[in-house]
């Protein structure tokens, strides 16, 4: 899963990736933007792996993880676009996190104007619409000047019908997350990646002191619709070099429980509308996430295209069970061993092995 960090110049993107991650890049304010992305992966922590594992004593135990991209400021007021070669990657994420500063800084403050969150929320959204419209308008003239060379296939019609209803939905000023598409639409735009598409999270970056006085602009941007959080980037950052107990204690001091790297995995699964399915056996515990709603052959295919070509059944148990009776054994005298078909919607916590003949 890549989810990609921006926002506006520094808002202190680099700031929470290096809180995340543990990496230990430059934040400055002067420091001209980087040219390209920070790239780290964090694991997904989660309890049953580890409990799996001990039970299992696999050779290789494979949590979820999450690859997060730190890329440099886009969408400058005054800026001439010079960020544009890296919108290919930033498009390329599955999922963005909008950090905005709400943190008081002049100096910052006299360069990219006072922190106001709901106005750099709009003014994302904005060029977001802007910048998917110009693509959009684009690829419909070349469609159309396709048309009058004679091309014009049913694959490239359905296209067409796509972007015109999405022109439409821009020059409204809306999100393409907003729309819904049939099947055969979505196909025909999958490879444009919209910007307006992505689902989006938008974390307020606050100062230590000013963490619990952000619920105004929080439930104004979440009345818009938005997942939203506010974290105190340089705080967390500060944190991941201290010990584990006192990391603990400066957190519940502010009322959290779980490090910066757990709320946001949680957060980005919720964004996302991700569960987790395992895997086991003697050789690999290992965690999958899939979109709630995956069926029984879509989650085989997700660890192997095989699994999902020649799938048979899914047998399948339920972690909770298995804490409660203790070995697939017991399991199967209580009758608590099932076998699925294709159909079956995979449920979070469900431990598959798939059977499967190629
Ligand atoms: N007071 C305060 N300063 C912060 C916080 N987060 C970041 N900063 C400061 O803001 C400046 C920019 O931080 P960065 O993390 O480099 O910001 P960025 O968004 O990565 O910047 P670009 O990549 O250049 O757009 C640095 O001087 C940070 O120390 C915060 O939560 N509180
Ligand atoms: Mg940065």
């Amino acid at each position: 899963m890549k989810i990609a960090l921006i926002g506006p110049p520094k808002s202190g993107k680099t700031t929470i990736f290096n809180a995340l991650t543990g990496a230990d890049h430059e934040v400055d304010k002067y420091s001209p933007a980087a040219s390209e992305a920070n790239i780290g992966i964090v694991q997904v922590t989660d309890e049953r792996i580890t409990w799996l594992s001990e039970l299992y004593q696999p050779k290789k135990t494979i949590y979820a993880n999450i690859e997060f991209h730190d890329f440099p400021g886009i969408f400058a007021r005054e800026s001439d676009n010079p960020e544009t070669a890296i919108y290919p990657d930033i498009k390329s994420c599955e999922a963005f996190v909008l950090i905005i500063r709400v943190f008081k800084d002049e100096e910052l403050d006299e360069l990219y104007g006072e922190a106001d969150p709901l106005k750099t929320l709009s003014h994302f959204e904005d060029e977001m619409i802007l910048a998917d419209m110009l693509v959009v308008e684009k690829r419909l003239e070349k469609i159309l000047l396709g048309y009058k060379r004679g091309v014009k296939t049913p694959t490239i019609q359905i296209e067409e019908k796509a972007l015109n209803r999405i022109l439409e939905q821009l020059q409204a000023n809306n999100s393409i997350r907003d729309m819904d598409f049939p099947p055969e639409e979505e196909k025909a735009i999958r490879g444009f990646q919209f910007f307006s598409a992505k689902p989006l999270l938008i974390l307020l970056n606050s100062s230590e002191s000013g963490f619990k006085k952000q619920e105004e602009a929080l439930s104004a941007i979440r009345k818009r619709g938005f997942l939203a959080q506010v974290i105190a980037g340089k705080f967390e950052q500060e944190l991941s070099s201290l010990s584990e107990e006192d990391t603990e204690l400066f957190l519940a001091d502010m009322g959290m429980e779980l490090s910066i790297k757990d709320r946001l995995s949680m957060l980005c699964y919720e964004l996302l509308g991700l569960i987790s399915f395992f895997t086991v056996g003697s050789d690999e515990v290992r965690a999958w996430s899939i979109p709630k709603g995956t069926n029984a052959v879509n989650a085989a295919g997700k660890i192997h295209s095989d699994l999902a070509r020649g799938f048979i059944r899914a047998e399948c148990f339920t972690y909770d069970a298995l804490t409660l009776h203790g070995s697939e054994k017991h399991l199967r005298e209580k009758g608590l061993f099932r076998l699925e078909g294709k159909e079956y919607i995979v449920q979070d916590g469900d431990i598959l092995n798939i059977r499967f003949s190629v």
